[in-house]
């Protein structure tokens, strides 16, 4: 699906409004200070990244000035930052979109994982067939009903399958995420890595049939029998060749001891190997067409925790494009 020269496009999006702790922001900039783009080039990659998104316009449109501490944006429901994240992943929907279309491999560093309401809507606009494996500790599917924080990076699938509603005192048009036209459906999203559900998602994922591979199921067949019944489960009914793939990695599926530097934590996690396995064995189906790391957050941990969170994530991203062990 990727054009030669192979080349991988650097999406950076310095964005925190999909949740509440400070920081999470940082999380691009520290993966690009610590080498990645050089990183890709040693992989054979040819790397495309013209800097991390700044999001002004959508602030200055807002009547926002984050630096001085305004932020006009009063939820909508439960919904916190809804018109910010809305406009903030509708920017990242066409930067994701566009690179896809010209057949790069759009690589988005996170931030939040609301983001993945665009990096998935614009994966889906280049290749509207295209599958998802989404690694997590949470299924990240909650609605507008289910929500107990209001935070948005809790919701993302739910916004992608079209199981959300929109606020209802908004007109049609203005409504937040009426950008959205869901076209993931749930038999092509997969998860790996749960074990922090809410009980208003375990209803959700149930009602949809949607497949899970949660930490038991890794315990039990082991990350190899998982990935290969994923990606069959992805699969299922497509021609011989497997649908492109959409890799969304949440950093905190990995155990807190592995990835630290993270803003909701689970123990009981993924370990090191199981990670970049997960990532080894998409890039060798050869159908990666994206890939989103998210939620590495430098201020959460001391320096040595921080540096290990970052190295990381370069790991498990040049596992997914190449990298291998002999
Ligand atoms: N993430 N289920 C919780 C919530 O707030 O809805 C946690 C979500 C975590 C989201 O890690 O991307
Ligand atoms: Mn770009
Ligand atoms: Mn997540
Ligand atoms: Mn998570």
């Amino acid at each position: 699906f990727i054009k030669d020269p192979k080349t991988i496009a650097i999406v950076g999006c310095p964005f925190s409004g999909g949740q509440p702790k400070a920081g999470v922001d940082e999380g691009p900039i520290h993966l690009v200070e610590a080498g990645l783009p050089e990183q890709l080039k040693a992989l054979g990659w040819n790397v495309r990244f013209d800097g991390h998104h700044q999001f002004e316009e959508i602030n200055a449109k807002l009547g926002n000035d984050p630096a001085a501490g305004i932020v006009r944006d009063p939820p909508i429901g439960k919904l916190k930052n809804p018109r910010l994240v809305s406009e903030v992943t509708k920017s990242v929907a066409e930067a994701v979109g566009s690179h896809a279309k010209q057949g790069e491999l759009p690589l988005t560093l996170g931030g939040d994982h609301s983001l993945a309401m665009g990096t998935i809507s614009g994966t889906l606009s280049a290749y509207p067939d295209a599958g998802v494996i989404w690694v997590d500790a949470h299924a990240d599917i909650n609605t507008e009903e289910t929500t107990d924080t209001g935070n948005i990076h809790g919701m993302p699938v739910a916004f992608l399958l079209g199981i959300t509603q929109q606020p209802a005192s908004y007109g049609a048009s203005e409504a937040p995420f009426s950008w959205i036209k869901p076209m993931l459906t749930p038999e092509r999203i997969v998860y790996i890595g749960l074990r922090d559900v809410d009980v208003g998602e375990k209803a959700i994922l149930k009602k949809h049939g949607i497949k899970a591979f949660s930490m038991h199921e890794v315990d039990r067949y082991g990350i190899g029998r998982v990935v290969e019944m994923a990606l069959e489960w992805v699969n299922k009914g497509y021609g011989p060749g497997g649908r492109p793939i959409h890799l969304s990695f949440d950093v905190d599926a990995l155990d807190p001891t592995v990835a630290p530097s993270t803003g909701t934590p689970v123990r009981g996690g993924l370990t090191f190997r199981e990670g970049h396995y997960i990532c080894e064995s998409i890039y060798e189906t050869g159908n990666l067409v994206a890939l989103d790391l998210m939620e590495v957050n430098p201020s959460l941990a001391d320096a040595a925790a921080v540096k290990q969170t970052v190295a990381v994530g370069c790991s498990l991203v040049r596992a997914a494009l190449g990298e291998t062990l002999l």
